[in-house]
């Protein structure tokens, strides 16, 4: 692991998961005081890094993701929290499809109850097939990809949030908006 992946997982850590742990405090958008958390990274790693680098891992991963953001003398993790906290973020209108790559285990169970957010405040779904099976080939090596009728589902009522360019969160999909790829093709 490189070393400005191992601070992105600790800022991870603190914005996303155990804030309350590490002394910060979120506001209802996910915001902590930048001079709080860069505290807590200097006595986790002392003189492993220096402020640039967490800059550098704002900026957005190698992998494009853009994972946190700096606004005024705060800073948040844009998505992937955990139910913990609850974050609110403005609605959106949905592109006509979006997707999500899950895991062919999961799969009856996504049949019966839709798409939930499990550990998770957000049900994270992506505007394209392949970001989609780079997201679910993170839990197992049978990765299946799940094309989400997210129009229809907005016009239903379904609230849908965009806080970072590669994703779009919903706090579930009921099956009836989901196209499930015909298993018995292999596809
Ligand atoms: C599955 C990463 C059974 C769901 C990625 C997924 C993403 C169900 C797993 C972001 C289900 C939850 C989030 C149901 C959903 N029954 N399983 N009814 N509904 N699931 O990690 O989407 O690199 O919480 O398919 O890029 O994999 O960390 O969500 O497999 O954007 O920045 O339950 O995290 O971003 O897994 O990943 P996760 P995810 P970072």
């Amino acid at each position: 692991m490189s070393n400005l992946t191992k601070l992105s997982k600790f800022l991870s850590l603190m914005l996303r998961h155990q804030a309350a742990e590490f002394g910060l405090t979120l506001d209802s958008e996910g915001f902590a005081e930048t001079d709080t958390v860069w505290a807590q990274v200097q006595k986790r790693y002392p003189g492993v890094y220096t402020y640039k680098d967490l800059l550098l891992v704002v900026e957005g991963g190698t992998d494009g993701k853009q994972r946190y953001e700096i606004v005024g003398r705060r800073i948040r993790a844009r998505y992937g929290h955990s139910a913990v906290r609850t974050i609110t973020y403005p609605p959106v209108t949905p592109p006509e499809y979006l997707y999500h790559g899950t895991t062919r285990e999961a799969l009856e169970s996504i049949r019966q109850q839709g798409l939930q957010s499990q550990k998770r405040q957000f049900v994270h779904l992506s505007l394209d097939r392949d970001w989609a099976e780079s997201v679910g080939a993170r839990h197992s090596k049978n990765t299946v990809v799940l094309r989400i009728r997210a129009i229809e589902a907005h016009q239903a009522g379904y609230i849908f949030h965009h806080p970072e360019p590669k994703h779009y969160l919903a706090i579930s999909i009921a099956p009836e908006f989901i196209d499930f790829p015909d298993m018995t093709r292999g596809s």
